[in-house]
């Protein structure tokens, strides 16, 4: 059975590659996994046959011979413990990859999708514009260390891993705004990520996949 994961039928970023299906694709990719796509609109997201895969009503999902996951952490981890390429073969360097993968969905990411939330959702309050100076700071108390950490390393533990896969991923969440621009080892290192070819290949089918024409009749 070939993998199967869930997209968006349409991200809103239009192909940008923001939507976290990018960052499964990019495993898969970096593993030579084939891989199907389902479209999931967002009124399916909410339905039943949907939840059953993903209790939040997101994307993406997962599936192989019966094996259902969701969140982006997991099937990272998953596709690494499963196939070479994303994971070092000595267990010591398996433990501090999964440790940098957390640290991207949990130190790094957090902060980011709270800059996000507060400049997308929030800005309308009245204490919004008081608020914004602390969300940013809270961030780069996070995105400083990272920064002085990467300095002077390509990947953050020797080889390129599946903690540079994810730690990438979230970071690219900084360049619409063109705040990664103010951490330049950062900017780097994201660049570094985005010449692999894998993320090449993902990046470009997503795009596709994005702007596909519609089905006749849709
Ligand atoms: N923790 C989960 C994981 O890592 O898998 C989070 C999954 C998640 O947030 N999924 C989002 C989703 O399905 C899509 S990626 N949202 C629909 C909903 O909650 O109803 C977040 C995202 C969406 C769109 C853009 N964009 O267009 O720029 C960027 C990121």
């Amino acid at each position: 059975m070939t993998i199967t994961i869930t997209a968006f039928d349409r991200s809103p970023d239009g192909g940008k590659g923001l939507a976290r299906d990018t960052r499964v694709r990019w495993a898969l990719e970096e593993t030579g996994q084939a891989y199907d796509v389902r479209p999931v609109s967002f009124a399916a997201l909410k339905q039943p046959e949907h939840l059953a895969l993903q209790p939040f009503g997101q994307i993406p999902t997962y599936e192989d011979n019966g094996l259902v996951l969701f969140e982006t952490g997991s099937i990272v981890l998953h596709i690494a413990d499963s196939h070479p390429g994303l994971f070092p073969n000595d267990p010591n360097g398996r433990a501090r990859a999964i440790t940098w993968m957390f640290c991207a969905v949990n130190t790094i990411e957090v902060p980011i999708l709270d800059v996000s939330t507060a400049r997308l959702f929030e800005r309308d309050q009245p204490w919004a514009e008081a608020r914004m100076p602390l969300v940013l700071d809270r961030l780069r108390q996070r995105l400083d260390p990272l920064s002085a950490y990467l300095d002077g390393r390509d990947w953050l533990d020797g080889d390129f891993s599946a903690g540079d896969l994810m730690m990438v991923s979230v970071l690219l969440r900084l360049k619409p705004s063109g705040m990664i621009n103010d951490f330049p080892v950062l900017a780097a290192y994201v660049a570094r990520g985005e010449a692999r070819p894998a993320y090449q290949r993902a990046f470009a089918d997503q795009l596709e996949f994005n702007t596909r024409e519609a089905p006749k009749g849709a």
